[in-house]
């Protein structure tokens, strides 16, 4: 297995796809697609567009579908939910398709829907994700994480930094096991934080956006690892449903 780690959509190749395609959004896109699917969400549907996200659900009973749209860390006007994984209560998304659009979490979703096998990862099922990859063995991974708007994010790094020291049995491993400096570079801020996930992402620059919004709570939820034995897999285009190991 040979693992990339790609800090942002933008950064991805254009002339090729991988095995298995993961994409990351610590904050807070995958951890709260994680999140409705251990709710007992239907499916999540993912848009960059949100104006092909209103199109498309409008066509589904309007008692099985919740709208989800963010963007700037706030509930996009005449949605029924921004993003917060503490919104996915069973009561709310249990048996429910959420259509969903985020400010980059979707974008990255999007950029890799092509690949033989996408997931979606964040700190909370780190687990989950690590064993899948064991399990299947696939010769090309990416890690896609989410950035924002285009740059660098810490919480994304330290979430593929986890996934691919998860897989090393042994230091040395590494230069079997990373594609690219980024991945080598993921790890050690990993090992740096593993401790202290959530100092981590108090000092993310998208960290300190939501704590401006009083998003406390939010930042303590998604900076805990291996919470949810819960997979996201893409079923058909955009669509991603839990496979649970
Ligand atoms: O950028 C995204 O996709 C979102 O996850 C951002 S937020 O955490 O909902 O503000």
């Amino acid at each position: 297995m040979k693992l990339f780690v790609y800090h942002t959509p933008e950064l991805t190749p254009t002339d090729t796809v991988p095995d298995c395609a993961i994409a990351v959004d610590v904050l807070r896109a995958t951890t709260t697609i994680v999140t409705a699917l251990a709710a007992g969400a239907e499916a999540v549907q993912a848009f960059s567009d949100l104006e092909k996200l209103l199109q498309a659900s409008e066509a589904w009973p309007a008692e099985r579908r919740i709208r989800v749209g963010e963007r700037g860390g706030q509930t996009v006007a005449g949605f029924d939910m921004g993003n917060s994984p503490f919104d996915c209560t069973p009561e709310r998304v249990g048996g429910r398709r959420i259509f969903m659009s985020t400010t980059n979490g979707t974008r990255s979703l999007q950029r890799v829907e092509m690949a033989k096998t996408v997931l979606a990862a964040a700190l909370i099922n780190r687990q989950a994700v690590v064993q899948h990859l064991q399990a299947h063995q696939p010769n090309t991974v990416w890690i896609v994480g989410s950035g924002w708007e285009g740059s660098y994010s810490l919480e994304d790094t330290v979430c593929a930094g986890a996934i691919a020291h998860s897989l090393l049995s042994h230091p040395e491993d590494i230069n079997q096991l990373a594609g690219n400096d980024e991945t080598v570079a993921a790890i050690a801020l990993y090992q740096q934080y593993q401790d202290n996930l959530l100092s981590l992402l108090h000092q993310a620059s998208h960290g300190k956006r939501l704590l401006k919004l009083d998003r406390h709570e939010d930042l303590k939820y998604c900076a805990q690892t291996d919470l949810l034995d819960v997979l996201p897999v893409q079923r058909e285009l955009g669509v991603l449903v839990s496979h649970r190991n």
